[in-house]
């Protein structure tokens, strides 16, 4: 047998939370940036496989940094935005591009 004795609270209420102490996420901006030497073509590969963008706006994307210097990827937690970028960044030094991203509070 258990030791648990419910107390009132856990005989079938509802628990109810009246104070608003669960914040959502802050969120953070992955900034993709221009360079001279990676091609058009890889950037918009990295944008479609790492940050599941379209193959319209990958391209989008990659031709506003193009134009522009840089563009914002996306909104992401912490936590993703720097897994995504640690994984592009991987991936293009395989290949030995200079491609970088920032990730910026939003
Ligand atoms: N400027 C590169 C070229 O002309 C293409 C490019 C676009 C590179 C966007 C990086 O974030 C970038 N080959």
């Amino acid at each position: 047998m258990s030791d648990y004795t419910p107390s009132p609270v856990d005989e079938g209420d509802l628990l109810e939370r009246t104070d608003k102490k669960v914040k959502p996420p802050e969120m953070y901006k992955v900034v993709l940036l221009n360079d001279d030497y990676t091609p058009r073509e890889f950037v918009t590969e990295i944008l479609m496989q790492v940050f599941h963008k379209s193959s319209a706006d990958a391209g989008r994307i990659m031709l506003s940094a193009h134009t522009a210097g840089k563009a914002v990827v996306g909104l992401y937690t912490y936590d993703i935005a720097t897994t995504k970028v640690a994984q592009a960044h991987k991936l293009a030094k395989e290949f030995e591009f200079p491609l970088k991203f920032v990730v910026e509070g939003a």
